[in-house]
């Protein structure tokens, strides 16, 4: 009975709430009497994420765990972002592999990686309907809601304190020209899972800014952003607890980057909420579409940073498409000079402070059990199940019973690839239609993305499991 008017009150905290940026800031300032200097654009900043920072704004990059031991990448890394987000580390099979088992060893080493060097992290995501261990993908109805909102409290309170945006969603929305949700397991429990999620996820991490992401929701007329832009307003409406909307951008340098997206940001910017450009990357990374996004992002107050989704093409999850800033042997690419100047050339945002440099403190990431490795031997079974589909690949995930250590074969038919894998120790073949998945104590749940190259009928066999 009393909801509405707690929602109303949580609504008005979270409005008036300083950001932890601002608090970081302020007591930086209290600590040393320092005043915090705006570097004049006389002297423009050489990597993007301190010309970002000198607008108020976070310039950063999805990271892999398995990479920071290159040195190539780290160097990278270090020197030009000041925000990092996990690309598949915070995800439901890699935290909670086995039902109540947690697991955070790579998030952890991510966070404590960027931390320490004064990088923010934006926890990427706490409920999806892709990327789910096996035993949630079983789950439905209320068994399902609460695991989910379990796990929605269990992640944003191992990550509380360390984590500065959360997307507590990812992608519950449909393609297509209903503007409506997406059919998925979590969202047959009912049409108020989101919101259940985001009270979850700021009842565990309160200071934590929590963030709607999806994709194809850049141009402002298409029936999925207007779905999405409903369900925000709705939620500013209710006091339903968000505070940013992301938009991944992940742009074939075509038509999907529509010459609207700039109205798209500031629209929802107008509902209150913070927005940001979660995972750009565009096709063959032309620099006059990398500077527009730029500017489209510059030009809207509210949209308070871009985060590319990788350093290198060869980390790309498109790497055929030479998609980044930095081609595979580390060099800047024309996109990266044209982003660097564009940022270079914009305003100071000023309805944020800029962030300093000095890296945060960090607590020491708590150390995760070694997972138990059953005798070898034994049988075990592997099960295919359907991911998202895109125009020109789709997802599968596989789910391994009878073992906790095994080895999966899957094959696909050429001309399909496989071309990224995820959850296991993977090996291909030299085309890439047959691929050797070992356990790698993450769970039994692996994943990897087929390109279809014209052969969109086939799906992946499995050939094989071997226990031990
Ligand atoms: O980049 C990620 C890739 O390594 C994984 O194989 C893939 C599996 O779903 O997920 C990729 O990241 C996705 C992100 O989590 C959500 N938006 C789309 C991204 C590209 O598929």
């Amino acid at each position: 009975m009393n909801q509405p008017v707690e929602a109303h009150r949580r609504a008005s905290l979270r409005r008036f709430r300083p950001s932890r940026l601002l608090l970081g800031a302020m007591g930086l300032l209290l600590a040393t009497g320092a005043t915090v200097v705006v570097t004049s654009s006389a002297q423009a900043a050489t990597t993007l994420g301190a010309s970002a920072a000198e607008r108020g704004r976070f310039f950063g990059t999805a990271v892999a765990a398995g990479k920071l031991g290159d040195g190539s990448y780290t160097t990278i890394l270090n020197r030009e972002f000041n925000q990092v987000t996990p690309e598949n580390e915070m995800k439901i099979d890699a935290t909670e592999p086995q039902r109540g088992q947690f697991s955070y060893g790579n998030a952890d080493r991510i966070v404590q990686h960027a931390r320490s060097r004064g990088m923010q992290v934006r926890g990427h995501t706490l409920a999806w309907h892709s990327q789910q261990p096996g035993w949630m993908q079983s789950l439905s109805g209320s068994t399902l809601r609460q695991a989910m909102l379990n796990h929605v409290t269990q992640v944003a309170t191992h990550f509380r304190g360390q984590v500065t945006w959360w997307d507590v969603v990812n992608e519950a929305f449909a393609d297509g020209s209903g503007g409506g949700r997406r059919d998925s397991n979590l969202q047959r429990t009912g049409n108020d899972w989101i919101e259940a999620a985001f009270r979850a996820a700021d009842a565990a991490d309160p200071d934590a800014q929590l963030c709607y992401n999806d994709y194809n929701t850049d141009n402002w007329t298409a029936a999925k952003t207007q779905g999405v832009y409903r369900m925000v307003q709705d939620f500013k409406s209710r006091g339903v607890p968000i505070d940013c909307v992301g938009f991944q951008a992940h742009f074939t340098g075509g038509s999907n980057y529509p010459s609207n997206f700039r109205t798209t940001l500031s629209s929802f910017a107008a509902l209150g909420v913070d927005v940001h450009i979660t995972e750009l990357d565009i096709r063959n990374a032309p620099a006059d579409a990398y500077r527009n996004v730029t500017n489209d992002c510059l030009a809207v107050p509210r949209c308070t940073g871009i985060t590319v989704w990788g350093i290198r093409d060869s980390d790309s999850w498109r790497s055929g498409e030479s998609p980044l800033l930095f081609n595979s042997g580390g060099t800047k690419k024309a996109a990266y000079d044209a982003v660097l100047a564009a940022l270079n050339s914009g305003a100071p945002n000023p309805t944020t402070p800029p962030p300093t440099t000095s890296p945060t403190p960090t607590t020491p990431p708590p150390t995760t059990p070694p997972p138990t490795t059953p005798p070898p031997g034994g049988s075990c079974t592997a099960q295919t199940s359907p991911g998202t589909v895109w125009g020109d690949r789709y997802n599968t995930a596989v789910t391994v019973n009878g073992a906790n250590t095994w080895t999966v074969v899957v094959s696909v038919n050429a001309p399909q690839r496989i071309t990224t894998t995820w959850s296991g120790s993977a090996s291909l073949n030299s085309n890439g239609t047959v691929l050797t998945m070992r356990s790698n104590g993450s769970g039994n749940t692996f994943g990897f993305t087929t390109m279809t190259n014209g052969n969109s009928g086939a799906r992946p066999q499995i050939t094989s499991c071997t226990a031990g």
